[in-house]
């Protein structure tokens, strides 16, 4: 290799000569490829995500939605009729980052989406609608606005809607990061799901949903949270409270008029999934949030109120329902508008930092 002294390290390549053309032929013959051709960008020195900042309409997710409802049946092989968000930089393939996939799900009144079980973990967020029940290993789980319900990998599930509204909601999985590891396993359940009745909390609720409290009967740490739902009214009570609490002087809040929690695993005190962390953020009228930048991907969806998101430098308008994604090391904050309506800015977020924070490759500024 020739060293040109005057260029960085990275651009040093060897002379242009046939011998090296036929010695290139040959490694491509042999199934081999060389690190310095491609150097720079395997080892970039900061990670320089070929996922974009991006920003998805509800209004216009939701009529594609309704028109999908119209057109596509739902039922055994299709499974779902989910339409995942497709991320420009990830060309060809449903993927919102490289880690997660977002979809939003349409269940018409009256219909069954069929049980299956996969390795993949998966949650549902609803911001609209209710009239649904998530049977999770024969759990029947109301799904009502504003709750975070959980399937994580290998439990059966299916869904059903008794009401006479549609109903839409985000379902989040691992499946990119599934798909690249080639870890998923699929099995079919039955066909219609195993429970038809509805009560208004699922026994694993009636079990685990008090909060600080565990049965003693089941004291083991569990990789997922057993709890197969987060209510909105619990949800909306922490944030609330915390920021009542900064109006009475309390530093609760990640900064001013900017309140977050985590849903948590109650066996562990960690993350709900093995893989997803999943958040909630309520911003004050006006109020901005502490600029961020971390290593992983991030999907946010706005649950009410309106403001703006600005990432990377570009700054984009939200709206109820709108969801944006936050690829890795892209700096990012959000602002809440100041509109009469809406008192609050209220985000869901759910990110793959708890496969960062296992593997070590977590960072953050
Ligand atoms: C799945 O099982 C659901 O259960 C939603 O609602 C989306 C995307 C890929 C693979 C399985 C669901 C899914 C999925």
């Amino acid at each position: 290799m020739k060293n040109k002294a005057a260029q960085p390290p990275h651009e040093q390549q060897p002379e242009d000569t046939p011998e090296l053309h036929r010695l290139y032929a040959d490694f491509k013959d042999n199934h081999l490829n060389p690190l310095w051709t491609q150097t720079a960008n395997l080892m970039p020195p900061h990670p320089k995500p070929e996922a974009v900042a991006h920003v998805w309409d509800w209004e216009a997710l939701y009529k594609m939605a309704v028109r999908s409802g119209d057109l596509v049946p739902v039922g055994r092989g299709g499974e779902r009729r989910a339409i995942g968000l497709s991320n420009p930089g990830l060309t060809g393939r449903a993927y919102i980052s490289p880690t997660l996939w977002a979809a939003v799900q349409y269940l018409g009144p009256g219909e069954n989406a069929p049980e299956h079980r996969h390795t993949q973990n998966a949650f549902r967020f609803v911001i609209e609608g209710e009239g649904v029940w998530t049977v999770v290993d024969g759990d029947p789980v109301r799904m009502s606005r504003g709750d975070l319900l959980l399937t994580p990998g290998w439990k059966f599930h299916g869904h059903q809607n008794i009401a006479t509204e549609p109903m839409v909601w985000l379902d989040g999985l691992d499946i990119p990061f599934g798909k690249q590891m080639d870890i998923g396993f699929f099995e079919f359940g039955p066909e219609v799901v195993s429970d038809l009745s509805t009560p208004d909390l699922s026994r694993a609720e009636r079990l685990w949903g008090h909060p600080s409290i565990r049965p003693l009967s089941s004291l083991d740490d569990e990789p997922s949270s057993p709890l197969p739902a987060y209510r909105w009214v619990h949800t909306d009570a922490a944030l609330r409270e915390q920021l009542l609490l900064e109006e009475e002087g309390r530093d609760v809040t990640l900064s001013k008029g900017h309140a977050a929690i985590r849903f948590i695993n109650p066996t562990t005190g960690k993350d709900v999934l093995p893989t997803m962390r999943c958040q909630f953020h309520r911003l004050r009228s006006g109020a901005k949030s502490v600029s961020a930048r971390d290593v992983g991907s991030s999907v946010l969806q706005v649950f009410e109120g309106s403001g703006h998101v600005t990432l990377g430098g570009k700054r984009y308008d939200l709206k109820k329902g709108d969801i944006f994604v936050v690829p890795s090391w892209i700096e990012w904050s959000v602002e809440a508008a100041v509109e009469k309506a809406n008192p609050y800015l209220d985000l869901f977020q759910f990110s793959d930092a708890p496969i960062m924070e296992k593997l070590n490759f977590a960072k953050s500024v």
